[in-house]
């Protein structure tokens, strides 16, 4: 069993290609729930559905979420009744998020809610997605301070386009949850074969996950090995804002400076080609640096970073 810690689009990208070479079945995601809001009274986990959207063969790969050819009908109908309209929800995104909602207030968890989307998904595309698991079934909402104010994770990423700088990111709400992490959270991490951490936002996608009580103990427990993927190349980010986060939050935004973040559990770091100078830096951190092409844009590519990942961690997985 492969156990992936992950955030949004980066995530499900390497997801695709660990999909193409491992049984789906084998393989366990824990999933950022720290983006979750309500919006017009529906429960949106922007994570999770982008994952389950891209694995599906669904998603919108330019925009990065929601489903691909949608229509925005009632998002425009919603703006003409004065709501406010600036989280684009399209037609077809909106149906899983009443789906889900009607499941959440029937008394469904989360964790389950997401299942029943997963098989749902699962019988559209005639093919098996992998397991999702949401990090923890209490709302777990990030937010994050700039100089003028504290804002929720979507008024900073969607309303206010990132431009903001970040001062500080409060993930207490991860850390003191009511009920801990989902069911099969801790458990996927330490009877995994491997773990990997995506390569997705070490603040803002991988940080709520490990904020989660008994996720970073796991980790550091578990039998397996784990490596992660660098989603920072050549001091950039491919998408998002997590080089100019990491550089306002006063970590550097370098591939070594991801590494440091996860350096008491990670065994093997894998790093893109841009980087090569940084692996002395990496390895002094006591892990093991590969240098390979991590920019994933064709089916073959996201399959290659997959392969190199778990030959790196076992053997047998290579
Ligand atoms: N991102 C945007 O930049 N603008 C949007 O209007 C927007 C709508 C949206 C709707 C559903 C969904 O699942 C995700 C959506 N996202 C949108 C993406 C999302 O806010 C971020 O990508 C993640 O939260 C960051 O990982």
């Amino acid at each position: 069993m492969i156990t992936v810690l992950a955030g949004g689009v980066g995530a499900a990208k390497f997801l695709q290609g660990l999909a193409a070479i491992r049984p789906p079945n084998e393989i366990h995601v824990i999933v950022n729930t720290g983006d979750d809001a309500q919006f017009h009274g529906l429960y949106v986990c922007p994570d999770i559905d982008t994952i389950l959207y891209t694995l599906a063969g669904l998603g919108d790969p330019e925009r990065g979420w929601g489903i691909c050819n949608d229509t925005f009908h009632c998002q425009e109908a919603l703006r003409r009744l004065g709501e406010a309209a600036w989280f684009q929800l399209g037609d077809q995104d909106l149906a899983t998020h009443l789906y889900r909602t009607r499941l959440l207030r029937e008394g469904a968890n989360l964790a389950e809610a997401t299942e029943a989307l997963r098989q749902q998904m699962s019988r559209r595309v005639h093919h098996p997605l992998p397991h999702l698991i949401p990090m923890t079934n209490d709302p777990a909402p990030t937010r994050v301070r700039t100089s003028a104010e504290w804002l929720s994770f979507q008024e900073y990423f969607v309303k206010l386009r990132q431009e903001p700088e970040v001062l500080e990111v409060d993930l207490s709400s991860a850390a003191r949850l009511q009920n801990g992490p989902a069911p099969g959270v801790i458990e996927s991490i330490l009877t995994a074969d491997a773990v990997v951490v995506a390569p997705s936002n070490p603040l803002i996608s991988i940080g709520p996950i490990l904020a989660v009580p008994g996720v970073r103990e796991a980790l550091r427990t578990t039998r397996a090995r784990i490596g992660a993927i660098s989603p920072i190349i050549g001091g950039k980010a491919l998408k998002g804002p997590a080089d100019r986060m990491m550089a306002s939050l006063g970590f550097g935004s370098t591939a070594a400076a991801v590494a440091e973040l996860y350096r008491d559990f990670v065994d093997v770091f894998v790093m893109d080609q841009q980087d090569a100078a940084l692996r002395p830096e990496v390895e002094s951190k006591g892990m093991q640096a590969i240098v390979t092409q991590t920019v994933m844009t064709s089916a073959g590519s996201k399959e290659q970073l997959a392969r190199t990942m778990l030959g790196a961690l076992r053997d047998d997985l290579r």
